[in-house]
């Protein structure tokens, strides 16, 4: 069946059911993006052009919003609590919506079971129940609740399912054997997916697929309305919930903006102030989320204290005309040194409250500084105050680029198909042995290009023809790599370059080509000319580095502001 766009919410809403708080925040958030979400839909119809797209059966299992797994955000809703979760899986829940597939939406392990076609009562089902959805989205709670009450049919239908994880899962956690002997083995991790299976709230790693989620766009007549109504000495402090504000060195940094600026909270409270919020700042209390964008819009500085870290408010605020004034962490913050991240499935290194903001999108709209530094910090506050700045929302948060995201996704990733993706096949239907004339040296020999002849190109999506093979530094991991030269690592290729004649072709010379099991390989240690690589596909990464070792990169270009699509990828 082809997929139709739909124009219309309101079944959606009946869909995401009631009788939660988390339920009725993502219900009002459609409802409050619904007529964006129209739009951004004609806009994509219109670049699609009519192309086929399959209509898919799709379950929606919100694990963490179960009672059986404990559901701790939703009476937190409206005291405080993370509601960035709930920001996300409404948006997941209206892209796929308006983009024509057919939903069921499950909070709870009994709908779960009676979705799944799983008989009440056997838990354990040792039989393969016929799995009658093509895609399950669900989180690491929904996957846990899914092996045990799916027997055996679990295993046969993983490849379908889909993981929401904020931050993100690094191959190296997520090969259970690999785990347990190298010291990578955490509360989470070692479910032997495919690590494109993970779906992260900001593009962290490329191993994983960027889902993301909207941040809504101004109107014209809304944007004259900023320009004519921004305070320039309003800040807003980022921090709903008390603890947040329990921050070091706070009195310093905030005696000093203080002179400069309004300083206005949202801080939910009980009865009277909260004490860790000082009597010169204006808390509004909690707001409603739409009311809280609203406060951003007469505000110029929307500020940071170190944590929640990588949430969605800063976005907002940038999107509202805002400037971003966040603390440069130095040492960052990492699954090793800091209990947030601790038992977190990555070691992926956070070198600031929020380093998307930082790196995707930067001055004049983010200010990363060191807060312990007076003169940094106050020279920062009184340039910010006279800027000008425009709202912005990257292309890949906006609807439309939310909505092109899912729908490649869905049409193009299948990691159903056997464990690595297909060999190139020659016309004649036979596999190719491996050739060394995939790959054509670049002029200046730094890289290689793909060089194969258009007929004979495998089918892989993102297609070969954006890949390029560079080579990294001793100590960097292929991430790094592939941003030095404006491209992205994309962990799909690595199968083409993990072989002995590519090694050749870069000049490399390999006294000798161990295959063996590491998330760093392929790779060649370089005063030793031994070359390493890989023996399991599973572990192809592109996060981790050693300084014994360079690794061999696949990097492929990617649209601006859609880092997770090639140029040829829709
Ligand atoms: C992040 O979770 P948070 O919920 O703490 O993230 P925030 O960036 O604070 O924003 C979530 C939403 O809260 C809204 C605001 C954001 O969309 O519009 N809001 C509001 O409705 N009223 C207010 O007064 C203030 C804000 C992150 F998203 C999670 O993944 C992490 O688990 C968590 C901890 O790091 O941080």
């Amino acid at each position: 069946v082809q997929a139709a766009f739909r124009s219309n919410l309101s079944y959606l809403l009946e869909l995401i059911g009631s009788g939660k708080e988390s339920l009725i925040f993502m219900k009002k958030r459609v409802r409050h993006l619904a007529s964006q979400w129209l739009l951004a839909t004609q806009s994509l119809a219109q670049k699609l052009k009519g192309r086929r797209r399959d209509q898919k059966q799709i379950l929606i299992h919100i694990g963490f919003l179960t009672e059986e797994s404990g559901d701790v955000f939703s009476p937190r809703v409206l005291k405080g609590g993370p509601l960035g979760e709930m920001v996300q899986w409404a948006d997941i829940l209206a892209a796929l919506f308006v983009l024509g597939h057919s939903l069921k939406v499950t909070v709870s392990l009994k709908e779960l079971q009676s979705n799944l076609g799983v008989p009440p009562g056997r838990g354990n089902c040792p039989l393969t129940v016929p799995l009658p959805f093509d895609l399950i989205y669900t989180d690491y709670h929904g996957l846990q609740q899914m092996k045990q009450h799916m027997g055996l049919s679990f295993k046969k239908y993983r490849c379908r399912v889909r993981v929401i994880d904020t931050f993100g899962t690094e191959p190296a956690y997520n090969l259970e054997e690999y785990a347990t002997l190298h010291g990578y083995r955490t509360n989470w991790g070692y479910w032997n997916l495919n690590p494109k299976q993970f779906m992260t709230m900001f593009p962290h790693t490329p191993d994983n697929s960027f889902m993301g989620f909207v941040s809504e766009e101004l109107n014209e007549t809304e944007r004259q309305f900023i320009k004519s109504n921004k305070a320039s000495n309003m800040a807003v402090v980022y921090g709903k919930e008390a603890s947040i504000w329990k921050v070091q060195g706070k009195e310093k940094f905030l005696a000093i903006l203080n002179k400069y600026m309004e300083i206005h909270g949202t801080v939910y409270y009980e009865t009277q102030r909260p004490p860790e919020v000082p009597a010169f700042v204006k808390n509004h209390g909690l707001l409603p989320q739409h009311e809280f964008q609203q406060l951003l819009r007469k505000a110029k500085l929307f500020i940071g204290f170190g944590f929640p870290y990588e949430g969605p408010a800063p976005l907002e605020a940038i999107a509202n005309g805002c400037v971003f004034l966040q603390s440069r962490f130095n040492p960052p913050h990492s699954s090793l040194n800091h209990e947030f991240f601790r038992g977190k499935p990555t070691s992926r290194e956070v070198s600031s409250q929020h380093p998307y903001v930082e790196d995707f999108i930067g001055k004049p709209h983010v200010w990363t500084v060191d807060y312990n530094n007076s003169e940094e910090f106050e020279a920062a506050i009184k340039t910010i105050m006279r800027s000008k700045v425009d709202p912005y929302v990257p292309y890949e948060y906006t609807c439309e680029g939310m909505l092109e995201r899912i729908h490649a996704y869905i049409q193009h990733q299948d990691f159903c198909a056997g464990a690595s993706p297909p060999l190139p096949v020659k016309p004649n239907g036979h596999a190719m042995p491996s050739s060394p004339s995939l790959f054509t040296l670049s002029p200046n020999a730094t890289h290689l290009v793909w060089s194969y002849n258009a007929s004979s190109t495998p089918h892989v999506w993102p297609p070969v023809s954006s890949m390029q093979v560079w080579v990294s530094e001793a100590g960097q991991a292929c991430t790094e790599t592939c941003q030095e030269h404006r491209l992205v690592c994309e962990p799909t290729f690595f199968e083409f370059l993990n072989k002995k004649d590519v090694f050749l072709q870069l000049r490399i010379a390999c006294d000798s080509a161990e295959s063996e099991m590491s998330h760093l390989y392929p790779a060649l240690a370089e005063n030793v000319q031994e070359c390493y690589l890989q023996k399991e596909p599973l572990l192809y990464s592109c996060a981790g580095y050693s300084t014994k070792y360079r690794r061999l990169c696949p990097c492929r270009d990617y649209r601006k502001g859609q880092v997770a699509l090639c140029r040829d990828c829709l």
